[in-house]
């Protein structure tokens, strides 16, 4: 396992060259398996490849194919429909969480949001198909050995349901205005957060037929990664400008949201992300995993912090 300075000191170049050649390969499978605006009806298909194609740092589908590669993917072709779907997912659920009945935000990824452009309607019909084509992607995907297509289903209907993303997102709007314990904004985390993280490397590691070590440690690795992440994106709600996060910034403070600098400060939220970064690099060295990459990307996101 290599020591976190050398991963600091060996890697940011290799790794921005690495991140850019994923993201190229997503954007091009992404703009692939979604209608073209021309196909009837064409505002739905407008208002899909607006705010699938619209940006985006791509940290979830590239952390799939980063996973399958670890697990031993060479040609990642029937990877990229997993990598995907889970891009669709979490746009669905940007667009979801921007209308005016949950966030009511005007600005996501340097642009107006889908509803100010497309309208509520639409742009609740844009989130529901792009949820839709998600597992459209996921039954087209040639399965592993050890893990069939129903697996890899249920997991992302898991991920994505009552029980997770959406139990993160009602347990925030819950939250609002309340007070709440580092517990409780932790529950919201993992759930609203984590789980598309831990999804993302799950499904990258089952199309590789990991092993159940390699799987436990992409795994617990996400899990760390995943709460890192958004602690990370909390502190940059504080410190950044709207202009720089590119959409709305100091929203959580002004609607009194749920987030780690509310409950326990900036300079402790640091430490917990810093605290939990490491976690998720013992996570690939227990398990012996070869992982460079992704002990770089968890290295990589700290960074963004401080
Ligand atoms: C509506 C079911 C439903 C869920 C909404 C995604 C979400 C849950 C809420 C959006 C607000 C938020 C802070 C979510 C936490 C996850 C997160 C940090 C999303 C932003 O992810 P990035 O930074 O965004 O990867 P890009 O635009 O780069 O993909």
């Amino acid at each position: 396992m290599t020591s976190r300075k050398a991963i600091r000191s060996q890697g940011v170049d290799g790794l921005s060259a690495y991140l850019e050649e994923k993201r190229t390969l997503v954007e091009k499978a992404l703009a692939r398996f979604v209608s073209a605006a021309s196909v009837r009806p064409s505002t739905i298909h407008a208002a899909m490849r607006y705010s699938l194609l619209g940006g985006g740092k791509r940290l979830r589908p590239i952390l799939t194919l980063a996973a399958a590669e670890v697990c031993g993917v060479k040609d990642l072709s029937n990877t990229l429909p997993a990598a995907c779907a889970v891009e669709l997912i979490h746009t669905y659920s940007l667009i979801h969480d921007d209308l005016p009945c949950m966030d009511d935000d005007d600005l996501r990824r340097d642009r107006p949001t889908s509803h100010k452009v497309y309208g509520e309607g639409v742009a609740v019909l844009a989130g529901d198909a792009l949820l839709t084509r998600a597992f459209g992607l996921i039954a087209g995907i040639k399965p592993a050995k050890c893990y069939p297509l129903s697996v890899l289903v249920e997991e992302t209907a898991a991920a994505a349901g009552s029980l997770q993303l959406i139990a993160g997102q009602v347990a925030d709007l819950e939250a609002e205005g309340r007070k709440l314990s580092i517990a409780d904004v932790r529950f919201i985390h993992e759930r609203k957060t984590g789980a598309m993280i831990v999804l993302s490397l799950r499904l990258g590691a089952m199309i590789a037929n990991a092993t159940p070590g390699q799987l436990k440690a992409v795994t617990q690795f996400g899990q760390a990664l995943g709460l890192a992440f958004q602690i990370i994106d909390d502190i940059l709600d504080v410190t950044q400008s709207s202009q720089q996060l590119g959409k709305s910034a100091g929203k959580d403070l002004k609607a009194s949201k749920a987030t780690y600098p509310a409950v326990i400060g900036l300079e402790a939220s640091r430490k917990e992300a810093a605290r939990l970064t490491r976690k998720a690099h013992t996570a690939l060295r227990v398990l012996a995993i070869k992982s460079a990459r992704l002990a770089q990307i968890a290295e990589y996101l700290l960074g963004r912090s401080f």
